[in-house]
């Protein structure tokens, strides 16, 4: 069975004031090791462009490169593997493309679709959002943690935990079931006081949340 690492590090350039490649390089650095590279509002081919130029150092580091969405672009650019929505390709479609060896994720929002996904090949399924989040347009309803307990005592393969999880929050998220904890926010701590140059302590939120994780 896959075995995934405790925190899977999410990319967004809106909320780092960064490229891609900037945010996987300190991603890299405060020692996450599963990152999606993750854009709602890039085109394919600036997805595409984005993960061959993050994918070397991913490689170097030993991590994974999870592409969000399309299952083209992971393919293309021979990405670890995709992450898939309920609205994109079926995991049985995305694994004809992609073939045995890559990963594939799924998002599931309630008992149903969990129980679904089960049904299928994907290597690990998520569960979200577990709070709420303001990070994904329309999300669907909160599920919190009882879903997630409900779906630990009966999965056979990892789960990945998603939507509002933070610092404070890790503990009980993965006391509640989860392999991994996806986070997207909290990993981009903006300064109190802003100049022209603020950027995010992307390094030193992972390297925290790491601690809390590993504790
Ligand atoms: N799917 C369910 S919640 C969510 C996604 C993509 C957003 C998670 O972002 P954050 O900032 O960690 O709440
Ligand atoms: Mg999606």
């Amino acid at each position: 069975m896959l075995q995934l690492p405790k925190l899977y590090a999410i990319t967004d350039c809106g909320l780092s004031n960064c490229t891609q490649e900037e945010i996987v390089e300190q991603l890299l650095a405060g020692g996450a090791r599963l990152i999606q590279l993750r854009d709602k509002d890039a085109s394919a081919r600036e997805l595409l462009d984005a993960a061959r130029a993050c994918l070397p150092a991913t490689r170097a580091a030993g991590a994974k490169l999870i592409i969000n969405d399309r299952v083209d672009v992971a393919l293309t650019a021979d990405a670890d593997g995709v992450h898939l929505g309920q609205q994109d390709l079926t995991v049985a479609e995305a694994r004809e493309i992609l073939g045995p060896d890559k990963i594939i994720g799924i998002s599931t929002h309630s008992q149903d679709q969990f129980l679904a996904a089960l049904d299928t090949s994907a290597d690990y399924i998520a569960i979200g959002p577990i709070y709420p989040t303001t990070t994904k347009e329309n999300p669907s309803p909160v599920v919190g943690l009882d879903l997630l307990r409900d779906a630990k005592s009966i999965a056979d393969r990892p789960l990945v935990a998603i939507g509002g999880i933070n610092h404070a929050r890790a503990k009980e998220v993965l006391a509640a079931g989860a392999d991994s904890l996806a986070v997207i926010s909290a990993l981009y701590p903006w300064p109190e006081v802003l100049d022209l140059t603020s950027k995010p302590d992307i390094v030193g939120s992972v390297r925290a949340f790491l601690e809390v994780v590993t504790q």
